[in-house]
């Protein structure tokens, strides 16, 4: 299974599924748990100071010794600082997200890490391959958190087309049919962060993990369109004052003040009504908390079964 797999293959992992980097919720229990299962389990730097970082890589080495990758939030006040690390550390994989990473490529690329930049347009995707990425996270605006512009179904395949790289869909993937839906796009991997929120080994505050649970379709909503810095967060107190105060024209710093400090506060504290409890569209059909190899096994062996009713259907 996956043998021939491109991004397998490259990244020496058994299954071509990716656990998104999520701030405060990709912890190194998390990364481990989906490494360990065959998939790659990825650390969120988000807006980590660079030795908590080193301490989390170090805690995740410690438990797994298969691939694993670190994201690096661009916008994080550290980043330099978190590079560092990730190349002093061997880091195998570096994802970026929430900007252009091109300036730090010769650094990762020396230590020979694989360098996978989540891009939202097209145009970012040729640019980073010109200066050699080894393949891009396709994210549509189905994600939770930092969200570009374009649906995962329009973006992925306008960037397969565009690039000589592998490319890794995310955004509204939680199950096998989205696997094979992503697949038939023409990626060859998947990411998702939403499906890993609900797992046990998530470290999520249990009132985010119940509120997740409870999501229905048209739960989530855009803030920051107005700061340049959207962001996909379940409706609740804290989105509703933030959304009236964006639509009476409250200026950048006024609401970028409104959201910090905010997903901590939901994530680890458990404050879902003053927190921001990023997570993507497909959070409607979260049902259950269920143990990382368990959701990773069932989407495994739920892909052969989707795309042969589908030959089947087009006989
Ligand atoms: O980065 C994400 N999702 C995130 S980061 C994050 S941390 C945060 N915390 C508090 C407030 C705001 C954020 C939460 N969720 N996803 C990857 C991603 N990157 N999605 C979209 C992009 C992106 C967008 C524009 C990447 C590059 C880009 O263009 C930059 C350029 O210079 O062209």
């Amino acid at each position: 299974m996956f043998e021939e797999n491109a991004v397998c293959k490259m990244l020496q992992i058994k299954y071509p599924i990716f656990q998104g980097g999520m701030a405060w919720l990709g912890t190194a229990e998390l990364a481990a748990a989906v490494s360990n299962a065959g998939g790659l389990g990825i650390i969120g730097a988000g807006h980590m100071p660079p030795d908590v970082l080193r301490a989390e890589i170090q805690k995740l080495k410690a438990a797994t010794k298969k691939p694993f990758g670190v994201n690096i939030m661009l916008m994080s006040p550290f980043v330099k600082e978190v590079m560092q690390v990730v190349v002093d550390e061997r880091v195998p994989v570096v994802t970026t997200g929430a900007g252009n990473p091109g300036e730090y490529i010769p650094a990762l690329k020396e230590i020979g890490c694989k360098v996978i930049p989540v891009v939202a347009s097209v145009a970012l995707a040729k640019r980073l391959v010109r200066t050699g990425v080894d393949a891009v996270i396709a994210e549509g605006m189905e994600s939770g958190g930092h969200i570009g512009e374009i649906t995962t179904m329009a973006l992925v395949p306008q960037i397969v087309d565009a690039v000589d790289v592998p490319v890794i869909a995310a955004g509204g993937i939680a199950d096998a049919r989205g696997v094979a839906a992503a697949f038939a796009l023409g990626a060859e991997a998947v990411q998702m962060g939403t499906r890993f929120v609900v797992s046990q080994e998530c470290i999520a505050h249990e009132n985010y993990k119940n509120l997740v649970l409870k999501a229905r379709d048209r739960s989530t909503v855009i803030t920051g369109r107005t700061t340049g810095h959207p962001a996909r967060v379940l409706q609740n107190r804290l989105t509703r004052h933030y959304l009236e105060r964006e639509s009476q024209g409250a200026p950048a710093d006024e609401l970028e003040k409104l959201g910090l400090g905010t997903l901590r506060l939901a994530a680890r504290e458990g404050d879902v009504d003053n927190g921001s409890v990023m997570i993507g569209q497909i959070s409607g059909m979260m049902e259950q908390v269920k143990p990382v190899a368990e959701i990773i096994q069932e989407i495994v062996r739920g892909i052969a079964p989707v795309i042969e009713a589908i030959q089947q259907d087009c006989r």
